[in-house]
Parts: C-alpha cells; structure tokens; sequence
C-alpha cells in the first residue's frame, strides 16, 4: 500500500492509523500547492480529486476520503479493535463520530488554512469551531478516547484535525480535558513515530 499524504494534513489519520495497526505501506508526499508528486507528476492521476489522502491498494485500486480510509485500515483488522463492525450499535456511534469529525471539525477549521479567507470572514467558522469544542469535551468526559477505554480511528482523526487549532492560532485552554486528550493521543508510539516520520517533531 501506499499513502499520498501532506505533513499535517488530514492524511496524518490515515497513517497513525496504518502504524497503529502495523500494516507494512509507503508513504509519498504530495505538494499541495503544485498539485505535484516529488517526480513532477501531476497528482490528479492517483487522485483526480487533487486532495490527500489517497492510499494505493496492492490490487492498484485507489481509496479517497478520510473516513472511508480509515474504516478500510482498521476493519481488515478487528482483531485491534480500531473500529467496530456492524451490526453493534458502537460500530454506528463511530460512524457518528467520524460524520462529525469530518463535518464539523475537519472542514470548518481546514478553511481557516486558506489564505484567501478575508480576516473579516474568520470570527464566524471560529465561534462554530468553539462551539464544537464545548460539545467535544462534554461527549468525550472521562474518555479517556471518544470511544471510552478503546483508542479508535475516531480518535486519529479528531486528534490530526483538532491540532490544527495550534497553527491557526485558536486557544485551546477553555477546554483543559481537549488538551488533555490531545497529550493522550500524541503520547502513543505510533502517533509519535508518525508525527516524527511526517517531519513535526522537535
Ligand atoms: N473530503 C476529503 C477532504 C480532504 C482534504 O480536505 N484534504 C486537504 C488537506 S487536509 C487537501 O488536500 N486540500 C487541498 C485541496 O483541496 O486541493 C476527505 O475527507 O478526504
């Protein structure tokens, strides 16, 4: 397998997630600006989406999209739990959370990246994202994952997005237990060894 990726971008869940299940993959980075490969190659050829992730199965098939990437790493292996198969009700609340995640979290603060955004357009997907975060600590309490005791592919996800707050520069501290939780995540072997391997360490 193959994952397209950016350092810090979205894609970040999908690989936590191929490290967290110690899946064996390659990892080629994207420039997001260019729309090129390291190569010069045009990027719409693996994804004519133009965006990460993308990974490259081994049968020369290319998955999209964050949430279904995710699913696809951690249902081929329920043995580690990283997701929930159906038909258990948990395996529609991680639905849910990654509905949410993508919807309400990855997106709203993504366009805050753009540099087109007008200042004045800022206060309003910021007092969203706030919002979210009210509701974020509320669900997540004790956790110690969004899921209770079980680390999950939610929890790669919300934890790549939810970092975003640091470059944008929106404060975190209203909510210790989102701090708390995103020190949790970070501490994991495989979470550091991706951020190490996506250069954002140190
Ligand atoms: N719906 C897509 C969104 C992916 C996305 O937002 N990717 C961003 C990085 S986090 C990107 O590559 N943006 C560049 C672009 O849209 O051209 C998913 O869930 O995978």
């Amino acid at each position: 397998m193959k994952l397209y990726y950016a350092p810090g971008a979205c894609s970040m869940a999908a690989h936590i997630v191929l490290r967290e299940a110690g899946y064996a993959f390659d990892l080629e980075p994207v420039d997001l600006a260019t729309g090129t490969l390291a190569d010069g190659r045009d990027y719409a050829t693996i994804n004519p989406k133009g965006y990460v992730p993308a990974l490259a199965l081994d049968n020369g098939q290319v998955l999209t999209e964050v949430a279904a990437i995710l699913q696809y790493l951690a249902d081929a292996r329920p043995d580690l739990k990283l997701s929930i198969l159906p038909p258990d009700l948990a395996h529609y609340r991680l639905l849910e959370w990654l509905n949410f995640i993508a919807t309400e979290v990855h997106k709203t603060l993504g366009g805050l990246f753009n540099p087109q955004l007008p200042a004045t357009c800022r206060a309003l997907p910021i007092a969203l994202v706030q919002r979210r975060c009210d509701w974020l600590a509320r669900a997540l309490g004790a956790g110690p994952f969004l899921m209770g005791a079980q680390f999950t592919i939610a929890d790669a996800y919300l934890f790549t997005v939810l970092n975003w707050t640091a470059p944008l520069n929106i404060d975190l501290s209203p909510w210790p237990a989102l701090q708390d939780y995103l020190g949790r995540v970070a501490a994991r072997p495989a979470v550091q060894e991706t951020l190490q391997a996506e250069g954002l360490t140190g």
